[in-house]
């Protein structure tokens, strides 16, 4: 079978093929070939009962490949991606995703314009150009999502609910490469 269309079916593998593409699309082809076993996952598997963390499995200039450990509950801020591509798979558990668009209507700023389940194994995409976002972990326990950003999001703008407005947001990790953060 030819290597495009196997499966990975581990973390190293993943690293490996991410650090020969390039592209939007052999991007998008490679998070349909993921097969890895939860285990491969565990090293990088930190929950904090405060939010969901972030957890770095690996970075380059080109992309960024994070493991999101999420408890019951457990929900973003409308946030966007600072103009960066954006996939997500569904390691474990089930998400509420909704998309939010900037509102016509007077005195709203956003509104929701579509609501999506991802099941376990699902694959669900977003970029700036289709507005915001918020995930929310609706599973009965825990749950992650491998996170796939194409370059990097350092900061991005996320809703708070309170001033009805946007405000910059560093991003930050709770763990890098399995070792846990001082922040954490
Ligand atoms: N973008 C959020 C973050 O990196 C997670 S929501 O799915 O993209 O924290
Ligand atoms: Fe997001």
């Amino acid at each position: 079978m030819d290597s495009h269309t196997t499966k990975i079916t581990s973390i190293q593998q993943l690293v490996e093929e991410l650090k020969n593409v390039k592209t939007e699309r052999e991007y998008k082809k490679l998070v349909k070939r993921l097969e890895i076993p939860l285990s491969d996952y565990e090293p990088y598997a930190h929950f904090s009962q405060e939010k969901y963390t972030r957890n770095c499995i690996a970075r380059t200039d080109d992309f960024e490949l994070i493991l999101l450990c999420w408890e019951e509950g457990q929900v973003t801020p409308v946030h966007c991606h600072n103009n960066q591509e954006c996939w997500v798979y569904v390691v474990k558990g089930e998400f509420d995703e909704q998309r939010f668009v900037e509102s016509e209507d007077q005195g709203e700023v956003i509104e929701v314009e579509e609501e999506l389940q991802l099941e376990e194994d699902g694959i669900s995409y977003m970029n700036d150009d289709m507005g915001y976002h918020s995930l929310e972990n609706i599973n009965d326990g825990r749950s992650m999502s491998l996170h796939l950003y194409m370059n990097p999001i350092d900061e991005c703008n996320i809703f708070n609910e309170t001033t009805e407005e946007f405000e910059k947001k560093v991003m930050v990790y709770h763990s890098y490469e399995g070792k846990l953060l001082q922040n954490a």
